[in-house]
């Protein structure tokens, strides 16, 4: 019965959180506006992940429960962030980078908290192995955001947002972040190694659609935003998944 009220009051709580964003529409879509139509599917895949993973939460509970949950924050979030940025694209045909970066200022460091709790929960971690990842996000985005708003010379944001990218991947694959997954039992390993080649592969789409979007040689808000939203839906989602999946291979 009290799983009943939670799954309840969840339903409640994104109702609350979500009307507003989705009458907000201003203008209709036009049928032949590609980066348009990506932004709509992906804002509500994002909300239907969130609802998946809290309830998955719920469902597999223990240890797995605050991963899960954590995940179903980043695609709330994320889910919020595109009701908006869907609605700036539809009505003016312009990049919503300012919404894109809240998003990401939240929801990447939300996701190098997922690293330490798969490997907290198995008592592997030290907690700076979080403030390492945190500092190699914040240099990351700091970098791409003051070269997308003009601020920096785009190549030179590229370059910053590059060694904050390399530090946090030297950081899972050789430095401590790996050493400390190396001991940990098997469903925590494969999840950790599954979230890293994510952070590999999956990432590697986002400057991709920066060097599309500022440096050859204009500014193209289509081809940036069309290929960061794929990124997201990767990135945010398969992301979850793959933590789901350890979860249910683990209990
Ligand atoms: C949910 C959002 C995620 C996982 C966002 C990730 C963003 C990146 C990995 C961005 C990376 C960038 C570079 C590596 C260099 C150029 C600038 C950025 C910020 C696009």
């Amino acid at each position: 019965m009290s799983k009943f009220f939670n799954k309840l009051s969840i339903i409640a709580f994104l109702s609350i959180i979500l009307l507003p964003s989705i009458s907000h529409a201003e203008a209709a879509l036009d049928p032949g506006d590609l980066v348009g139509i990506s932004f709509w599917v992906i804002s509500i895949a994002m909300v239907a992940a969130t609802v998946f993973f809290l309830w998955e939460a719920m469902r597999i509970g223990g240890k797995w429960s605050t991963s899960l949950t954590v995940a179903a924050l980043v695609t709330l979030i994320a889910a919020v962030h595109y009701f908006y940025m869907r609605d700036i694209w539809v009505a003016s045909g312009d990049s919503p980078t300012v919404y894109r970066y809240v998003d990401w200022v939240l929801t990447v460091p939300l996701q190098m908290v997922e690293f330490y709790l798969i490997l907290a929960a198995v008592g592997m971690v030290a907690g700076r192995v979080f403030w390492h990842l945190l500092i190699g996000t914040l240099i990351m985005l700091l970098g791409g955001y003051f070269g997308e708003i003009g601020v920096l010379a785009p190549v030179v944001g590229f370059v910053i947002g590059m060694a904050g990218w390399l530090y946090i991947l030297y950081y899972i694959f050789s430095g401590e972040a790996a050493k400390s997954a190396e001991s940990a039992p098997a469903a925590v390993q494969s999840a950790f190694k599954a979230m890293r080649l994510i952070v590999l592969v999956g990432w590697a789409i986002y400057p991709l659609g920066y060097v599309f979007g500022y440096m050859i040689p204009t500014v193209d808000a289509a081809a940036l935003n069309g290929i960061y939203n794929v990124a997201d839906f990767v990135n945010k989602i398969a992301f979850g998944l793959m933590i789901w999946s350890a979860a249910n291979s683990s209990t």
